[in-house]
């Protein structure tokens, strides 16, 4: 579909069609982009920015990925239809190995999303087929199939974009979490170490760029960031914002104006 360059809403748009395009290439499911729509209800409120605790996060999010000794990115159908050139960076720039988990897990999706990767220069994608053979304990969606030698092993994995009881099973299973999500109050938001609320769009590049900065910093500097984070903190500072930013918005003048309107 074309959308006029001088459209106000052109960005939110374009994004709606990546999506679209990845559900006409099996990527992406229905439900997919019915998650789309609340995660852009939640980018409304946030300003459609990348604000400064979601900047903080992505700091100790870098950190965390970089200082790991097994790093996964965990990839689902929204995060390889929107963002795929920037899960194969990261996975280059911290060594984190690429796992595809789906919620409505099939072969052919699964195949899909390895295949749209690899044409994004992604070398192996591991959790495709016969692949993911080892089980997350305590999880009983398709989540919980994965690779004996990626997410089963992780000690740290990125979850853009997820829902919450995975999240909360690889907790228990003592990893760090860290999740890209717009909503603050969303499970996985509340259940990750380390959680980005901003849109995947915008937080994947951001963390593709503050990894390859931080790459250059020694150990000891990684690990300051990761004690002096707090993600209790940041998710309160996020629906702060969103309450401030909804107060501010009551007590201005909310209707358009056009000539004429009296
Ligand atoms: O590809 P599959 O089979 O693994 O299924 C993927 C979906 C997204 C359908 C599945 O994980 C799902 O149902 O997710 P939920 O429970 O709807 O949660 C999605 C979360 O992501 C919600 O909290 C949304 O607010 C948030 N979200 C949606 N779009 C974005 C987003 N967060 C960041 N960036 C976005 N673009």
């Amino acid at each position: 579909m074309r959308i006029p360059p001088s459209h106000p809403r052109r960005e939110s748009l374009l994004i709606r069609e990546k999506l679209v395009e990845g559900f006409k290439r099996g990527i992406v499911v229905p439900e997919g982009l019915i998650a789309h729509g609340r995660g852009e209800c939640f980018d409304y409120l946030l300003g459609e920015k990348t604000q400064l605790f979601a900047l903080e996060a992505i700091k100790a999010a870098a950190a965390a990925l970089l200082l790991a000794d097994h790093p996964v990115i965990s990839v689902n159908g929204n995060t390889a239809a929107l963002v795929p050139g920037d899960i194969v960076r990261l996975s280059r720039v911290t060594g984190a190995l690429i796992e595809v988990n789906l919620f409505y897990r099939t072969r052919g999706r699964e195949e899909a999303i390895a295949d749209w990767l690899k044409k994004h220069g992604a070398g192996e994608v591991l959790g495709v087929g016969d692949d993911a053979s080892a089980t997350i304990p305590e999880l009983f969606s398709e989540r919980r199939r994965v690779s004996p030698r990626g997410i089963l092993v992780a000690d740290t994995v990125l979850v853009p974009l997820e829902d919450g009881d995975r999240t909360e099973a690889l907790r228990k299973m003592g990893k760090t979490v860290i999740a890209i999500d717009l909503n603050p109050l969303s499970r996985t938001s509340r259940a990750a170490s380390i959680t980005i609320v901003d849109n995947v769009v915008r937080a994947m590049p951001l963390l593709v760029r503050e990894a390859e900065k931080l790459k250059r910093e020694s150990k000891s500097i990684l690990e300051k960031i990761i004690n002096g984070y707090d993600n209790d903190r940041v998710l309160r500072r996020a629906v702060e914002f969103i309450r401030d930013r909804l107060t501010s918005l009551a007590s201005s003048r909310l209707i358009l104006d056009f000539p004429g309107n009296g």
